[in-house]
Order: structure tokens, then C-alpha cells, then sequence
């Protein structure tokens, strides 16, 4: 490249096109999303600068602070001003279940990119109205995603190359638990994530959808059917008071009725024939957030755990018996998925990188009008998968078509 060409290039990265970003909702993924907004700029070479515009939410004095933790320019009261804005391409849901239908169409029609947490919807009828508005705003080149964050665990990518390039073979077994514990406890209060009418489920769709997204990633196949049990262990606890329930009643030792599955058990058929077992809960004692899967192929296995990100396990089926056995890589090289914009090998990623990754890849697909992934007809399908699992499990485990 010549001297001049550099320059230019200088110049062009200081002329890059912002990007506005405009988010809905200030918790655990508010915070988790704003960090990747602000990191992904400054690791990735990108075509466009990503700017954090306004954030919204319903407290005027709670957003305006989230507003200064996590780096937005404008604080909002109301998803819809935030969505009308001038300074805003992109519209970034991170609010419960039960609002991200109305906030996603709305924010489609309007011109707008969309990124949506997960699950997509808390219903497929919902579901179903935000892959078809994607599909009408795709024709305008317009980008929709579903924060599967999970496929952007440097490993978990990885491990979808490795079964992409046939160093498996034929897929006989497909393994993912999810196994989170912060429901063990009785006196935990009753929130919004334990009301069916915000969170659509429990488990199954706060913790099972990664699973089924997963499983359906790695294998390149979809599940046809599903057996399912479920259960909700505690079926009543304390009412909070205040908005951050979602329920009124000020401090008082009043009790409601949870109203989700604490956890789900579920197997299923993948299209390709390999057979899959599912589990995810929030009661698994002493396992905090451990998302472990294994595959299983003919010419070998796969095996990752959350709590280990940065390690993938590998057992080559071919190798000679008496040397064969699983080894730990460690997903730290330049070579792997992600890992050549940060640190010298061994430097190990965290559970917030991949925040920063999702972004990369969606402002490179808004960038190069390429259809990114997951995208919401990828989130409708899990949606699918979600609504088999509830029917099997009412007719206690009675095998359920997953519909198409
Ligand atoms: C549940 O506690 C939760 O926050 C999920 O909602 C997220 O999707 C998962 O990544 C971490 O656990």
C-alpha cells in the first residue's frame, strides 16, 4: 500500500460512518450490551464506528444514572421517542420477553437495525410477527439478530468450524445442560423472570433456548420433535415491591404463585438423525452458570463448559487407541474465532467478550449488507422448539412435532 494510500486510510478511519445505537432496558443486559458497544470499536478493525446515542427505561433517575455508568449520550423514558430519533440506526432490546415483539416491529418499521436479546418473543405468535417484519425490512437492507451471545464463545465458534470441516463425521449425540442454582434458595423474591405473563417461561426460555440455539448451531441441523418433563420446585415466594418485580404491593411478607418451570428435562431427534438430551434449570446446586455440552461424533467428540470458556475438549476417534483420548485445547491462538484482535496466546477471554464479538458481527453484516446470524427466523425456529418442549411436557413427555 503506498504512503498516500495510508495516509488516506488514516484519514478514512477518522472519516469512518457512525453507526447510532439506541438501547431499550438498563439490567444485566443493558450492562452486559453497553459493554460491548463501547469495547468493540477499540479491538476490531471495523467499516463503522458504533455510537451509543440514548438509552431507555421507565425510571427517569435510574436511566439517566445507567446513562453515565455505561457511556450513552441521551437518557429516554420512552422506547418509542427513543426509536424515532434521528440519531438512532440501531435498535438494541434488552428488555423482558414480553416487550420485545411491539419494541422489535416497531423499531423495523421505522427504518431501523435490530438486536434482540433472547428468547426472541415469549410466544411463537409473537415470534412469528417479528420474523415476518424482518423478512419485509431485510427487502429495505435492513439487518435483524437475536443475542445468542453463546455462538460467540471464541471455543463454541471454533467448535462449529471443526464440525463444519466433517472432523466429527456423522453426529450421533448431542449433550447440552445449563445448570444455574440462583433459585435454590425459597426465600429468593418473586420477579419478574418467575411471572409467566413477562418472561413467557422459566428455565426453559431463559436458559433452554441457549441450549436448543446451541445444539442446532454446532450440528447445522434442526430438532424435528421433543419429549419433555418439567417441574417448578417452589411454587410459591416472597412479593417484592416496586417495578424491578414487575408486581405491586410495597415490602410487605405477601407471597405469589410462581407461575414458569424452575427447570425442564427434555430429548429430541435432530433432522441429521443424531439424537439429543437437553436439560437447563435453576437448581442445580453449586453450579453457577455452567453450560456444558458434549457431541459426539464417528470420527470424534467435542466437550465445553461456560465455567471454562477458553477450553475446548477434543477426542479424535482416528487417532491410534493406545494415544487417543480427550485433549484440552486452549482457544487463545490467533487462528481461532475472535482471538486475533486481543491478547498473545494464554491470555484468557471472559463471558463479556462475546458481547463485544456479537456487536462486531452484526455492525459487519449492517456494513456489507450480508444476513447475519442468528437471525429472527433462526430465533423463531428455538421459539418453535420452546413451545414443543411446554406442549410435551403437559402431556407428560408425550413425543411433540416440532412445527415448521
Ligand atoms: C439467567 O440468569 C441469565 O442471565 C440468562 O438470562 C442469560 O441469557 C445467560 O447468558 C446468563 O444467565
Amino acid at each position: 500500500m503506498t504512503g498516500t494510500a495510508r495516509s488516506e486510510q488514516t484519514d478514512s478511519e477518522a472519516a469512518k460512518p457512525a453507526l447510532g445505537i439506541g438501547m431499550v432496558g438498563y439490567a444485566f443486559m443493558g450492562a452486559a450490551h453497553s459493554q460491548g458497544w463501547r469495547t468493540v470499536g477499540h479491538v476490531f478493525d471495523l467499516p463503522v464506528r458504533p455510537r451509543l446515542a440514548a438509552i431507555c427505561g421507565r425510571d427517569a433517575g435510574a436511566v439517566r444514572a445507567a446513562a453515565d455508568r455505561h457511556g450513552w449520550a441521551a437518557a429516554e423514558t420512552d422506547w418509542r421517542a427513543l426509536v424515532a430519533r434521528d440519531d438512532v440506526q440501531l435498535v438494541d432490546v434488552c428488555t423482558p420477553g414480553d416487550s420485545h415483539a411491539e419494541i422489535a416491529v416497531a423499531a423495523l418499521e421505522a427504518g431501523k437495525h435490530v438486536l434482540c436479546e433472547k428468547p426472541l418473543a415469549n410466544t411463537v405468535e409473537e415470534a412469528e410477527a417479528m420474523a415476518e417484519a424482518a423478512e419485509r425490512a431485510a427487502a429495505r437492507g435492513q439487518i435483524a439478530m437475536v443475542g445468542f451471545n453463546y455462538r460467540r464463545v471464541p471455543a463454541i465458534a471454533y467448535a462449529r468450524r471443526l464440525i463444519a470441516a466433517g472432523r466429527l463425521g456423522a453426529l450421533r449425540h448431542v449433550r447440552v445442560s445449563y445448570l444455574q442454582d440462583w433459585l435454590v434458595d425459597p426465600a429468593f423474591p418473586l420477579t419478574w423472570r418467575l411471572q409467566k405473563q413477562h418472561a413467557g417461561s422459566g428455565a426453559l426460555g431463559d436458559l433452554g433456548a441457549h441450549a436448543v440455539d446451541l445444539a442446532q448451531y454446532l450440528a447445522g441441523e434442526q430438532l424435528a420433535g421433543v419429549s419433555a418433563l418439567s417441574e417448578t420446585f417452589v411454587r410459591e415466594r416472597p412479593v417484592l415491591s416496586g417495578a424491578s418485580s414487575g408486581l405491586s404491593g410495597a415490602g410487605t411478607t405477601e407471597r405469589g404463585q410462581v407461575t414458569v418451570d424452575d427447570a425442564v428435562v427434555f430429548t429430541g431427534r435432530l433432522t441429521g438423525g443424531a439424537l439429543a438430551v437437553f436439560e437447563a434449570t435453576r437448581m442445580a446446586s453449586g453450579r453457577k452458570n455452567a453450560l456444558r455440552l458434549e457431541i459426539n461424533g464417528e470420527l470424534g467428540s467435542l466437550a465445553f463448559d461456560l465455567e471454562r470458556l477458553n477450553e475446548l475438549s477434543f477426542h479424535d476417534q482416528t487417532e491410534p487407541a493406545d494415544l487417543a483420548g480427550f485433549r484440552r485445547i486452549l482457544v487463545t491462538e490467533p487462528g481461532h474465532p475472535y482471538l486475533e484482535a486481543w491478547w498473545p496466546p494464554g491470555h484468557a477471554l471472559g463471558y463479556e467478550h462475546t458481547f463485544a464479538h456479537q456487536a462486531r458481527d452484526l455492525l459487519t453484516s449492517i456494513a456489507e449488507g450480508t444476513p447475519p446470524h442468528p437471525t429472527f427466523a433462526d430465533g423463531l425456529q428455538v421459539q418453535r422448539v420452546l413451545a414443543a418442549v411446554e406442549e410435551s411436557a403437559a402431556k407428560n413427555a408425550a413425543y411433540t412435532p416440532v412445527a415448521g
